[in-house]
């Protein structure tokens, strides 16, 4: 360390390197198929809810691969890519996860939130128990790594935005789930810590959400809500 700065930098960093650009060549996509590709897939995310009540229906793991690789193509700070993604399917796991969650929800729903929280919740329906943690074949708990850590020699370095790209590889991981025709939830029990223990994540990651994947039930129900129309949610300047 100190003046020199080829001593600056931890060569332990996986971060470091040098700007070494290569060409980008994307697949090109003809105007007259753009259209069509956009609505195609705004007709699927129109489709998507979150869905409470799953079918057992077993669910096909490479479709589950496939999406989680869709939201690794996300934007990070750094490209520090700081997440992963857990996919649970044992029976106990799932039941465990199911118990610490209900938990925490009967005590947040009971004292923890405040009653203007509730009301926000009242035409969503939501309540304690939380049966979609055991019914969904899958649960994909992602988590958030704050920092890097390499367990061999303990280096840690600091991730930037995290929440940010965290957030937008979910949203990647959501569309491709509903592009295979499956069902999520993006679940928050809260506080939800105990998803740390139970999938034996290290002290760099921090939960960020619980996601239930599935068929949805053949009797399932959602809330009847609308979304904002265009001029909304856009402005222009
Ligand atoms: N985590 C609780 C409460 C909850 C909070 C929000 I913000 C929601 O959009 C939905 C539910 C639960 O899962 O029931």
């Amino acid at each position: 360390m100190g003046d020199d700065p080829t001593t600056r930098f931890d060569p332990r960093d996986p971060l470091l390197g040098t700007y070494r650009p290569v060409p980008y060549r994307p697949h090109v996509v003809p105007a007259d198929e753009a259209e069509a590709r956009q609505r195609d897939f705004l007709t699927a995310m129109q489709d998507r809810r979150s869905v409470r009540a799953f079918s057992t229906e077993p669910v096909d793991p490479a479709v589950i691969d496939r999406a989680i690789l869709t939201a690794g193509t996300a934007p990070s700070g750094a490209h520090a890519e700081p997440w992963t993604f857990v996919v649970v399917t044992d029976p106990d796991v799932k039941s465990a996860i199911r118990a610490a969650a209900e938990e925490e929800e009967r005590r947040s729903y009971a004292d923890r939130m405040p009653d203007d929280w509730l009301t926000a919740l009242q035409r969503l329906g939501t309540d304690e128990v939380k049966t979609h943690l055991t019914d969904a074949p899958v649960l994909v708990v992602v988590f958030a790594q704050a920092h890097f850590l390499d367990p061999d020699t303990g280096f840690t370095r600091k991730h930037y935005y995290v929440t940010e790209s965290v957030g937008i590889a979910v949203g990647l991981l959501l569309a491709s789930l509903r592009l295979a025709g499956l069902a999520t939830l993006t679940h928050t029990p809260s506080p939800m810590r105990f998803l740390s223990e139970i999938c034996g994540r290290p002290r760099n990651e921090r939960p960020f959400v619980l996601i239930p994947v599935g068929h949805p039930a053949a009797d399932a129900t959602v809330p009847d809500l609308d979304r904002k129309p265009l001029d909304r949610i856009r402005v222009h300047v």
